[in-house]
């Protein structure tokens, strides 16, 4: 593996810093001695140091033996003996001091807002548990979630937790299809679903999706519970229950299903590289853990902050920061049904100020989406209950880093970018915002318990600064998958194959800055190697939309006989996009992209495209670019593509640029 080009240094290593603010320092949960302390205490004793984690955090029915077995390695198991319950310890142990405390702001497409206590959250799902029991559903079996963001989705994880089935959502973009496979693979027995949902002032359906996934076969399902959100749907006699008929007919009492702390909390399927979707499985104890501690290590959490996660329940990010660590923190949070523009781009900055968010955590794309239209529309809203903000989900490019930390956070808001995976289960390389400074486009340091590390080709550390290679996990931590649902022989080989059975691949290269940081360069598939050198997708992007007229950009490779590699680049700019062509942006961008970088990343085409396909959670997919810029056929599942009119402009465009 060759070392980073020098001239690309520069950017990567971005030099500015920020620490935190005085007054957000003072009352944080951590300063720099306390988390010195509890690296240390990691550092010297790792199984210990998540053993007393997990015995502060976490409320047993049967405390835990075993803290990790490591005998069938890498199918780790950790709190071997300890029974717990995943939905007691988000609402049941809140019940004596804060019954009464708000558990959930929803606001509705709409812009209805309803409050939800803990008290009134434990009695639905309490009774929706019953329900589920009264449909013969019990420990271990599947339930799938085919819902709308929304009160409904936590209810319905939680009630699944609740009885010891495991829950497994899907996104409510997928396709029928999409729907079937995983509802097949998984062997779900019920279903639970809304009629239709309003999203951005249309209307999504999904029972009538849920329908077509079923007559196409899942024949392990007998019962489709529906939610009714909008004018109800066709039901099918028999097989198909009201939500609203059933649930409130049960009891409030539904006695918990303590299970063992390996048991399957949830499935959630994830695409690979390779094949179709993985079901990643997590458990209950060590996956919980995961998600508690890190809201109070990366989020700061304390007692009196409203948090706002944006993430879709269907996501990792909706799990760990939606359905589980707050309620496990008894925090307050807002959970939101609609899209951040619509009706206008100032539908966050108004939530934000009309619930006094103090703690907000959205993705890249949702930022500069927001950004390129302009710093009048926050600055219309009192943002000042903002005292920390969140990334997640892809690389943040300086620029976006700094409009969020200066327009979004008024300058006095830490920004932590938070790298981790569906996979990770909880945050792993992120600031503890109190205790030490960031740096725009890293996502700083592996959190206390977490042995990230940075490996060549041949799995050995790279230690010196500014080399890129492959980001592993070099020791098991508790809320890591359990394996792949069926199939642990390629949950060892797709996470553990490369370097021994210890090692785990993430499959995201990055590399490490003077002071230790992390800089993420993207998955491995997107590193480009261009005459020999490495080239992260996300540094040539970094520098596309650092031009004031670029608003959005991907970089793919495409083979080119000289230099292995080259440089494809599709962007979106500000501006009309013909007038932008005729002006001849497209060389100018190459030529920037040379000057910013040095002349190895100088992009062999740049195409002006109206916007780039992306999946429903926002990633950019990056593969069907890869197959348009190859002029291949594009064979990949598009199911997911929030816009599929695009693809015909990204491949039909002729060529500009250099
Ligand atoms: C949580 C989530 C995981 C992949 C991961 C990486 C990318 C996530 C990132 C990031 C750079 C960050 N990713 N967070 N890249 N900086 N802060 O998104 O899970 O959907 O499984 O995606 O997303 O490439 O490998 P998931």
């Amino acid at each position: 593996m060759s070392a980073t080009a020098p001239e690309i240094e520069s950017v990567l290593h971005e030099e500015r810093s920020f620490a935190p603010s005085p007054a957000f320092a003072a009352s944080a949960n951590f300063n720099g001695e306390r988390l010195a302390a509890l690296r240390a205490h990691a550092a010297a004793d790792h199984e210990g140091f998540w053993a007393a984690q997990a015995r502060t955090q976490l409320c047993w029915q049967q405390p835990f033996g075993q803290t990790l077995d490591d005998s069938h390695a890498p199918l780790y198991r950790w709190f071997g003996g300890g029974r717990l319950n995943a939905s007691v310890n988000c609402l049941d142990r809140h019940l004596p001091t804060r019954a009464q405390d708000t558990a959930i702001i929803f606001e509705r497409d709409d812009g209805e807002v309803q409050r939800w206590t803990y008290a009134a959250l434990h009695e639905e799902v309490c009774r929706l548990g019953n329900a589920l029991r009264l449909l013969g559903i019990g420990k271990g079996d599947r339930v799938v979630l085919y819902l709308p963001m929304g009160v409904q989705a936590v209810i319905a994880m939680q009630a699944c937790a609740r009885i010891g089935a495991v829950h497994s959502a899907v996104f409510g973009g997928f396709s029928a299809e999409s729907l079937k496979d995983r509802i097949e693979d998984a062997g779900a027995s019920v279903v639970i679903t809304a009629d239709a949902a309003p999203r951005g002032g249309k209307r999504v359906e999904l029972k009538a999706t849920v329908d077509r996934a079923l007559s196409a076969g899942c024949g392990s399902v007998e019962h489709v519970l529906v939610f009714q959100r909008l004018d109800g749907c066709a039901m099918q006699a028999g097989r198909d229950l009201w939500w609203q008929t059933l649930v409130p007919q049960q009891a409030t009492h539904c006695e918990p299903e303590w299970v063992e702390s390996e048991h399957p909390l949830f499935l959630l399927y994830t695409s690979g590289s390779t094949g179709k979707p993985k079901g990643v499985q997590h458990s209950t104890a060590g996956y919980l853990l995961g998600a508690t501690v890190t809201m109070q290590w990366v989020f700061d959490l304390q007692p009196g902050d409203v948090f706002w996660c944006t993430a879709d329940i269907g996501w990792i990010t909706g799990h760990s920061y939606v359905a589980y660590g707050p309620l496990a923190n008894a925090a307050t949070q807002v959970i939101f049904e609609g899209v951040p523009t619509w009706p206008d781009g100032e539908r966050f900055w108004r939530m934000i100020a009309a619930h006094k968010v103090s703690i907000f955590y959205t993705a890249p794309t949702a930022i500069r989406s927001l950004m390129r239209l302009g710093d009048e529309l926050p600055a219309r809203h009192d943002l000042s209950s903002l005292r920390l903000l969140g990334s997640v989900g892809e690389p943040i490019n300086p620029a976006a880093w700094l409009w969020y930390q200066r327009v979004i956070g008024g300058g006095r808001c830490p920004v932590v970018d938070t790298w981790w995976q569906t996979e990770t289960g909880a945050i792993m390389i992120a600031p503890v915002p109190g205790a030490m400074p960031t740096k725009p486009g890293s996502c700083t340091l592996p959190l206390p318990g977490i042995c990230a590390e940075i490996v060549d080709e041949d799995g050995h550390p790279l230690s010196k600064p500014g080399h890129g290679g492959l980001l592993v996990v070099g020791k098991p931590w508790p809320s890591m998958l359990s394996t792949i649902w069926g199939d642990d022989a390629r949950y060892c080989s797709t996470y553990f194959g490369r370097f021994g059975k210890t090692i785990y691949v993430a499959g995201d290269g990055a590399q490490r800055d003077e002071d230790g940081y992390f800089w993420i360069l993207g998955r491995i598939d997107d590193v480009l190697n261009v005459s020999g050198h490495r080239l992260g997708t996300a540094e040539v992007e970094s520098a596309l939309v650092a031009h004031p007229r670029v608003t959005e950009a991907a970089v793919v490779g495409r083979s080119h006989p000289v230099k292995g590699e080259a440089i494809l680049a599709f962007v979106v700019v500000n501006g009309a996009r013909e007038a932008a062509i005729a002006a001849g942006l497209a060389q100018e961008l190459c030529q920037w992209v040379a000057t910013q970088l040095g002349a190895i990343a100088r992009p062999d085409e740049v195409r002006i495209v109206e916007q780039l396909p992306k999946t429903r959670s926002g990633k950019i997919m990056r593969r069907l670019l890869r197959s348009i810029g190859r002029g291949e056929a594009v064979t990949q599942d598009v199911s997911t593509l929030e816009n599929p009119a695009i693809i015909e402009q990204l491949r039909g465009e002729p060529a500009f640029g250099a």
